[in-house]
């Protein structure tokens, strides 16, 4: 029978087994029984456990916790409490930061207050999540860079709803937390600031992440395709070069000339996803605070044509009387 490779996975049942022995002051693990679930082996390691939770996963999940749960109580209090008007209406509802004119300060509870607390507990949590990549990784005597390509997301995260409304002067410059609330205010930020597809950041960061999918397709494709010559087993590959990875870096030099290396695609493929929320972060950061209109940026910059004389000069919507 020929093995397809594409949906179905080899695997390979052995005695379970708890990983390697923890250092000195580390937390014990947590589920001392780990099993296998063949099920969930199709798509990743049939062995579920043990999971090191610590005192870093505990704070973590208990503010991710507590955050979660203010947006879903005042979501559901949005509704009258009542429950199904709560699932019939979820992906609509939303918790709103402050009102423009608010500022930074404290808000009331029911107008931005909640908001603003579920918004510091979130950052709690996701830092902590942060500190315990971190630390796991270095338990296991790995590199740290699960963290830093973390840290890139964290970046943008913080910027949409810290750095920039802080800069800003205000709160009411963040994002809602809510399904469709938050398509709604990316939407409207993209318009409010003259249109986020002449902001060269936002362009940038959509060709990264366009590659990061290219490339992730690439390299899944060619790894699959020599698997039956053991390409899976990349490290074995890169230290010792055998034939599956000396046939998928002849494929790709037969049929553009140039391949990436066993252990360098790798390097693209961090590099990729790194840079497409770090380098949009930076394009958000820029916008309200150094540019106000990006489509009058690229006129000004020649990016953008300008309209023919036969129109009125485009003014800067902000700048019209009554604007503000
Ligand atoms: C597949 C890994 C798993 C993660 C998942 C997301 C929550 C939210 C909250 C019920 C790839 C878990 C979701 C915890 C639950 C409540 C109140 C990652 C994978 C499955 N967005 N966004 C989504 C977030 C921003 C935009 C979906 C978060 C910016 C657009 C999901 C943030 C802007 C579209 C989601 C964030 C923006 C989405 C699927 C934080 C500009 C979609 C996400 C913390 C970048 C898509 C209905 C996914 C969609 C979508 C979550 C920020 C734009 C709900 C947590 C402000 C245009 N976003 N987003 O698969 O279907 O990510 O929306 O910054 O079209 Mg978003
Ligand atoms: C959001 C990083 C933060 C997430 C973290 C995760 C939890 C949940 C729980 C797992 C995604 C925390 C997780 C709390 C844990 C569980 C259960 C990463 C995030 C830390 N755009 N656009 C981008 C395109 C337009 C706009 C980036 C395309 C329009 C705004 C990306 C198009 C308008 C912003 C991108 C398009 C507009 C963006 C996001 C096409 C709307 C941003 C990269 C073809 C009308 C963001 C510089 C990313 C950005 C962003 C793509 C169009 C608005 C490349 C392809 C013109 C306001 N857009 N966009 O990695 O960085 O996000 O912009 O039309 O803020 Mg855009």
């Amino acid at each position: 029978m020929q093995y397809q490779n594409l949906f179905t996975t080899v695997q390979a049942v052995g005695p379970v087994h708890h990983g390697v022995e923890l250092g000195h002051g580390q937390d014990p693990r947590i589920g001392d029984k780990p099993f296998i679930f063949h099920l969930l082996g199709r798509f990743g390691n049939a062995q579920i456990g043990p999971v090191y939770l610590g005192s870093l996963g505990v704070a973590a999940l208990f503010f991710g916790i507590i955050a979660f749960n203010i947006m879903g109580m005042n979501m559901l209090a949005s509704v009258n409490y009542d429950p199904i008007q709560f699932v019939r209406q979820l992906f609509w509802l939303s918790l709103e930061p402050p009102a423009a004119g608010a500022g930074l300060g404290l808000a009331p509870l029911n107008a931005g207050g909640w908001w603003q607390i579920a918004g510091l507990f979130l950052t709690i949590s996701v830092i902590l999540w942060w500190a315990r990549t971190y630390r796991r990784a270095r338990a296991l005597g790995m590199g740290t860079h699960v963290a830093w390509a973390f840290a890139a997301a964290i970046w943008l995260f913080l910027v949409l709803g810290l750095i920039r409304p802080v800069l800003m002067g205000s709160w009411s410059e963040a994002v809602p937390f809510g399904i469709f609330p938050h398509l709604d205010w990316t939407a409207a930020f993209s318009l409010r600031y003259g249109n986020l597809f002449y902001n060269p950041f936002h362009a940038l960061s959509i060709a990264f992440l366009y590659g990061s999918t290219l490339l992730f397709a690439m390299h899944g494709a060619t790894i699959l395709a020599v698997s039956r010559f053991g390409g899976e087993r990349e490290i074995e590959q890169i230290v010792d070069r055998g034939t599956a990875s000396e046939r998928a870096a002849l494929f790709w030099r037969w049929t553009m000339g140039f391949n990436a290396t066993m252990e360098s695609i790798h390097r693209w493929a961090w590099w990729f996803a790194v840079l497409c929320p770090l380098v949009g972060g930076i394009g958000i950061l820029l916008t309200g605070t150094v540019v106000d209109n990006w489509y009058l940026w690229a006129i000004k910059h020649g990016v953008a044509p300008p309209y023919p004389d036969v129109f009125p000069a485009v003014m800067d919507p902000a700048l019209a009387p009554g604007a503000k």
